[in-house]
Formats: structure tokens, C-alpha cells, sequence
């Protein structure tokens, strides 16, 4: 008797973990890019003291009918200044466009309430563009993370158009003592140094060559070890 209900009872106790499993599980959702974009475009490493923009990049969908955009940015004030905020070619396709390059805060680390909107009725935008390019001078060792907020995309019949928060990413301006651009620097820069030590080619074929010279020495070793954050 027991015997005979074991293979059942079994059975059903393994479909009901299995069903909760999956129930538990974050399985991956199938996603569609079905929404409008605002992504965030720079060089991902740059050397202390050199000039650099950020693009921010609109993508809309079809029909989305842009005509209008804001946000804030963020960043670490230690290592990166903003100089200027300036207007790209997004909204411009559909007309002219009012313009606001927002408040730069280089001690906050903070640009708030950039925005544009199309001056012409009925005028919108259909096709991906950069919407505001913002200039910035990377200061000083580490890396640096531009964050995206109060993002609102509006549409001709000002409605707030839904975006793909997932790819509104954080960008890691590295500098070039972080060898392995990881935001830290640490014995990982130091070894990846160490493992090519002596080698030559042409100044930065690398990243183990710190200082771009071409050799790998000690002078890139120091560059490592004086801008430790271990
Ligand atoms: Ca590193
Ligand atoms: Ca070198």
C-alpha cells in the first residue's frame, strides 16, 4: 500500500517545488526594447586635465513625437568639472528649439535643470540625436560615475513618454593608472604592471604603460603607487 502511493506522492511533491521554484526564481522577463531611450555616451578613459564631452543620446520610438526634454546630472566633483552645457541637434530636426543649459554646481557635483523644448506648434522628433553635450574636464585620480536623474521626455501633446530606465547607465571615466579600469587603484594595477615590466612599443600600446612613453619602468610603477586608493 505504501509502496504503491510513494511513486505518486513523490511526484505530485516534486511538481508543487518545482511550480514554486519558478514562481521564486527571477526568471528573465522577455524584454523588448519597446520604449524611448536616453543613453549617456562618453570616452571611457580620459587623462587627468584633458577636456572631454558627455553626449546624452535620445532614442525614440516610432510615433513617439518628442518635443520636449529635462534632466539632471550628477557626478563626482573630485574628479570631473563640468564647463559647459550645450544644446545638440536632437529637438533641432523639428524646429527651433527654447533652450535652458540648466545650473552647473562644480562643488555638489551637479547640472540641474537642463531642458529644451520645440518653439514651433505641431513640430516634433522622430529620429535619435545627441540632446545636450556636456563639457568636462577630468581633474584627478579615480573614476567617476555620471548619473542621470529626473529624466522626463515629452511628447507634442506634453505627455510624459515612457523610457528604458535600464539603459540609463552610470559611465566610468577611468584614468590611466587604473590599468584594469576597475575604479580602484590597487596591487591589481601594480601586478598587471609588474607581469610586462621592461617591455617596449609604441607609447600606450598598453594600458600597463601608465605614462604613455613606451617603456614599461618604474616611472609607471610610481605613476601607480602615488595614486594608490587601497
Ligand atoms: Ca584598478
Ligand atoms: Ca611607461
Amino acid at each position: 500500500m505504501w509502496k504503491r502511493l510513494l511513486i505518486p506522492v513523490l511526484s505530485l511533491a516534486l511538481l508543487w517545488f518545482s511550480i514554486t521554484l519558478m514562481s521564486i526564481l527571477p526568471f528573465p522577463q522577455n524584454k523588448t526594447m519597446a520604449n524611448t531611450t536616453v543613453t549617456l555616451v562618453s570616452k571611457s578613459v580620459v587623462k587627468p586635465g584633458e577636456n572631454f564631452n558627455v553626449d546624452i543620446m535620445i532614442t525614440p520610438v516610432s510615433g513617439a513625437n518628442v518635443a520636449g526634454a529635462q534632466l539632471n546630472l550628477a557626478f563626482n566633483p573630485k574628479a570631473v568639472k563640468v564647463n559647459s552645457v550645450v544644446e545638440g541637434n536632437f529637438l533641432k530636426v523639428g524646429g527651433s528649439t527654447f533652450f535652458m543649459s540648466g545650473t552647473i554646481d562644480n562643488v555638489a557635483g551637479t547640472v540641474v535643470n537642463v531642458a529644451a523644448a520645440i518653439i514651433v506648434p505641431n513640430a516634433s522628433v522622430n529620429t535619435p540625436g545627441v540632446f545636450v553635450t556636456f563639457n568636462c574636464t577630468a581633474l584627478t585620480a579615480g573614476s567617476v560615475s555620471f548619473v542621470l536623474s529626473n529624466v522626463i521626455v515629452g511628447s507634442k501633446d506634453a505627455v510624459a513618454i515612457p523610457l528604458d530606465s535600464s539603459i540609463i547607465p552610470p559611465v566610468a571615466v577611468a584614468f590611466p593608472w587604473d590599468v584594469n579600469l576597475d575604479g580602484k587603484i590597487d596591487q591589481t594595477d601594480m601586478a598587471l604592471v609588474y607581469t610586462v615590466f621592461g617591455q617596449m612599443g609604441t607609447p600606450g600600446w598598453r594600458r600597463e604603460d601608465v605614462n604613455g612613453d613606451g617603456s614599461i619602468d618604474i616611472l609607471d610603477m610610481i605613476l601607480v603607487g602615488q595614486e594608490w586608493s587601497a
